[in-house]
């Protein structure tokens, strides 16, 4: 495949951000079919070909321009930027968008019987980490001296295990640390997956497509939580029920025939439509109310 014209994207092979990854370029509107440990699949309506890897590459990757983009966690990111910068390499990845999947944040947790009275706490204490340069800079910027104990895995049960006083791991529900009897106690950094590119330059048809590619994955942002809906209302009850809908801008209303002063109401909602707005819609005097699913969206 030639290299001048196809785009090439790194995306995690087998982990909890592949499906979304994947999820994100088919309504991108990329076609293309994936064999049982095929490492390269190729683009069959774009030419934009996926190239499956483990998250850690990623960042190195798109460095080195043997991928145009990559979808990677903050977190990875920005402790292989660091390291980069650790061994005298000036990291060129660019971040061209955040994207609302992959949540979590770096913490420090420590064990529930650990006395933490805020961050001097933690002055002179062993941290456990598969972060440590986050976690540097994290103590650096904070102003805490303390030991960082650089593991490749299983943070979790180091100080139980004795290797260490407290940990700085990934969470998002919490449910992990809870089970290994530890305490969130603060945030070192929030993360989401990120859309990253190579910092050489794109040939024109190449970066034309990176461009369309941005404008599709922000319509793709924008629909995930959006509804259609669609009510009929007396007139009267117009201000209160533009009120009622979630996110949307001025709905766009239409006479109904023959029913006197009521109007159907057409809008876009931007945020998540609960029962409970539905209810109130109802109870505001909104009858024949649907809520239909965005399939895209261009602005
Ligand atoms: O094989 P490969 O290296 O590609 O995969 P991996 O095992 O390194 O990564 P994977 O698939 O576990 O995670 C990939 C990315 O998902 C991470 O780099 C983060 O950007 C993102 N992510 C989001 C998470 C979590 N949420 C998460 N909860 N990554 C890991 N966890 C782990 C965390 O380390 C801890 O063990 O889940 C546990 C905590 O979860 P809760 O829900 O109990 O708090
Ligand atoms: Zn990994």
């Amino acid at each position: 495949m030639d290299r001048q014209q196809r785009l090439r994207i790194a995306v995690q092979k087998s982990g909890r951000l592949t499906d979304e990854s994947l999820d994100l370029l088919h309504r991108c509107g990329l076609k293309f079919s994936r064999g049982k440990d095929q490492l390269m699949c190729y683009g069959e309506n774009m030419p934009l070909d996926v190239l499956f890897v483990r998250d850690d590459d990623i960042p190195d990757l798109v460095q080195e321009d043997v991928c145009d983009l990559g979808l990677v966690g903050l977190n990875v990111l920005e402790e292989k930027r660091l390291a980069m910068l650790a061994r005298g390499t000036t990291p060129r990845i660019e971040i061209l968008q955040k994207l609302d999947f992959g949540r979590c944040r770096l913490s420090l947790a420590v064990p529930q019987d650990f006395a933490f009275d805020g961050l001097q706490s933690i002055a002179g204490k062993r941290i456990a980490t598969t972060y440590p340069h986050v976690l540097a800079r994290f103590l650096r910027e904070s102003g805490i001296a303390a030991e960082i104990v650089t593991l490749s895995g299983a943070v979790e049960i180091a100080p139980r295990l004795g290797r260490a006083d407290l940990i700085c791991d990934l969470v998002s529900t919490g449910s992990t640390l809870t089970a290994n009897h530890l305490r969130e106690v603060a945030a070192v950094l929030a993360s989401q997956v990120c859309l990253v590119r190579t910092p050489v330059a794109l040939p024109d048809v190449k970066a034309d497509w990176v461009r369309r590619l941005l404008v599709r994955v922000d319509g793709v942002q924008q629909v995930r939580e959006s509804k259609y809906i669609m009510l009929h209302a007396p007139r009267a009850a117009l201000p209160q029920i533009a009120k009622l809908l979630p996110g949307s801008e001025s709905p766009t209303v239409i006479p109904l025939d023959g029913t006197g002063d009521k109007v159907a109401v057409h809008a876009v909602c931007r945020e998540t439509v609960f029962w409970e707005t539905l209810e109130s819609l109802k109870a505001a005097g909104a009858s024949a109310i649907l809520v239909l699913p965005v399939e895209k969206m261009l602005a």
